[in-house]
């Protein structure tokens, strides 16, 4: 009772460290509330329909953080979001439910903004293009590799797959599969084998047949990470040797329903390869989408594209104002 209004209170409110979290909520995967994010905000942070009048007090403020915190976005997006409404409630900018709304959409899209074309796939001068596909294990690479292809192929590029993925057993198999399915040509080595080799050899098939771009699936899992690491930073190499210029695009393809442990991942695979986008996959019937915002703001790589099913089509070019329209409706 008798809380001062937010501005009095900032200097004073508890830092975010101290926000009753759940570990979960800081670290991965957390019950799935059904509901839309923007239901919750309503449900959990602005239960006090008065309260943009008279100002956000420590309760909303704690109580938005943590509806944002518990979707995935992040410590620093959350401070940011936050702020921006406070600011705006403050300045008498945001008096209603809908000026909230209308404000944090704004935001998040800017905050999703990246400079280029999202859904636009590098393309080499002259000679083939490389596209590498990285990520940990399960996070759906294959599966994007495939529908990468069968994108570029709509897009009347001519498109071979490359196994690079040697070490698990099954990889080699599941992407010829696709390839089968796709009717395009697909180069893949031994098991256990080079997957550096394997790159290698793919650029020269494409190279000898006249494709124009090449699409390289690569291992999620080693015996060890750095082992991992190391072994795709060898493909890299091998791709710059054998095509100076190449890879053209690599792509860092992550799980949208991990939480925090997606940035993780992303921040340990920038410091072995130089991914130049990231792919956030699974986010098909998950109102989670916050990690995207928390991915995009922490690794500072733009998002390419989402991934929202298991078939071919379900690859959408990452736009910042329907993610976030989506996510607030
Ligand atoms: N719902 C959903 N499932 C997906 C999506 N992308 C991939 N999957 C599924 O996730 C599982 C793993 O996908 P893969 O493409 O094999 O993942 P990977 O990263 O290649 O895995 P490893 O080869 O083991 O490293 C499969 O069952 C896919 O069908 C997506 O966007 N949405
Ligand atoms: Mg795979």
């Amino acid at each position: 009772m008798g809380a001062p209004h937010a501005f009095l209170t900032r200097s004073i409110r508890p830092p975010l460290n101290r926000l009753p979290l759940t570990p979960e909520s800081m670290t991965g995967r957390i019950t799935e509330d059904k509901r839309s994010l923007w239901q919750r905000i309503k449900r959990f942070a602005m239960t006090d329909v008065g309260a943009l009048v008279r100002g956000l007090n420590a309760d909303d403020i704690e109580n938005m953080e943590r509806v944002l915190l518990e979707a995935d976005f992040g410590v620093p997006a959350t401070m940011e979001l936050v702020e921006a409404l406070e600011l705006g409630v403050r300045d008498g900018k945001l008096r209603n439910e809908a000026d909230l709304r209308e404000a944090l959409v704004t935001r998040l899209a800017t905050m999703l903004e990246a400079p280029g074309e999202p859904g636009a796939i590098a393309r080499a001068v002259q000679g083939p293009t490389v596209v590498l596909v990285v990520g940990v294990n399960g996070v759906g690479k294959t599966t994007t590799v495939a529908k990468l292809a069968h994108r570029l192929r709509r897009e009347g590029r001519s498109v071979l797959l490359a196994a690079a993925d040697t070490y698990r057993a099954g990889a080699i198999a599941q992407l010829e599969i696709w390839a089968e399915r796709l009717g395009i040509p697909c180069v893949s080595g031994s098991a256990g084998g080079d997957p550096a080799a394997v790159a290698f050899d793919a650029i020269g098939a494409a190279i000898a047949r006249g494709a124009d771009t090449v699409v390289v699936d690569t291992a999620g899992r080693l015996h060890t990470q750095e082992g991992l690491m190391e072994e795709l930073r060898k493909v890299t190499r091998v791709i710059a040797r054998r095509l100076p210029g190449a890879p053209h695009e690599t792509l860092l393809v992550l799980d949208g329903t991990v939480g925090q442990n997606a940035l993780q991942q992303g921040k340990l695979f920038s410091q072995a390869v130089t991914p130049t986008g990231i792919i956030v996959t699974k986010l098909d019937g998950s109102a989670r989408g916050g990690a995207v915002t928390a991915l995009r703001r922490e690794l500072g790589l733009p998002i390419r594209f989402l991934g929202t099913g298991e078939e071919l089509g379900d690859l959408e070019p990452f736009d910042p104002v329907r993610f976030a329209e989506g996510l607030l409706a």
